[in-house]
């Protein structure tokens, strides 16, 4: 059984998508970062950077907190949506960092100077929109021919696909980007995806691309 630790954000639903995804049994607490519940001493014992996701798997023991390296030890420990052969395993790491590093990071800036506090630094809007729409057009150019961002549905899509359902706070139109745009609207479709969306709670609909 698997205590998850989370709030409805892109990197909360990242973790709730595979847990979903996997079937495996799980109890979700929630950690509203509104509210500053991820700074109580409880959580922070479990999650030292004081930030969701988080998860203690009691099979071992194990608590662990940053997305990745949650999505990285489920996906492994379960023997799904993770390539085995280096080769490709080497490529969907070099995505999931892509994603870890920069379709994260960067558009969750986007979201900090252009939805919640828009008008406080011009300089910091165009900065994160012109990185947001650069960062668009690589996974666009990714998508060209293919149906998912490492060949088969994997981790990397999981991660990946969260934050672009955020495209309205990013000032994006998903039009613009057509292969994103069909990549999104496939995931969608996957009622996984559904489920693990409104955990740990609904808070509207999941936007349709
Ligand atoms: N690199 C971390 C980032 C986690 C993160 O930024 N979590 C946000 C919500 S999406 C959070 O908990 N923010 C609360 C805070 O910063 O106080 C991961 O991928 O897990």
């Amino acid at each position: 059984m698997i205590d998850f630790y989370t709030w409805t954000t892109p990197n909360g639903r990242k973790v709730s998508i595979l847990l979903e995804e996997l079937g495996v049994e799980y109890t979700a607490h929630s950690i509203n970062i509104g509210e500053g519940e991820q700074k109580t001493p409880e959580f922070l014992a479990i999650s030292p950077n004081n930030k969701i996701p988080a998860i203690v798997d009691h099979d071992n023991g194990l608590k662990l907190f940053e997305s990745g390296a949650i999505l990285v030890y489920l996906a492994e420990k379960h023997g799904k949506f993770l390539p085995t052969d280096p080769m490709q395993k080497a490529r969907a790491m070099e995505w999931l960092m892509w994603q870890m590093g920069g379709f994260g990071p960067m558009l969750g800036q986007t979201h900090a100077f252009h939805h919640f506090n828009k008008g406080a630094s011009e300089w910091g809007e165009n900065r994160f929109l012109t990185e947001t729409q650069r960062l668009y057009g690589v996974l666009n150019t990714r998508l060209e021919g293919r149906d998912y961002i490492v060949d088969e549905y994997s981790i990397v899509d999981m991660a990946c696909w969260p934050w672009a359902s955020r495209y309205e706070w990013q000032n994006v139109d998903l039009a613009d980007f057509p292969n994103v745009r069909a990549w999104y609207q496939r995931i969608l479709e996957r009622p996984a995806v559904q489920a693990g969306y409104h955990v740990p709670k609904k808070m509207g609909e999941i936007p349709a691309g």
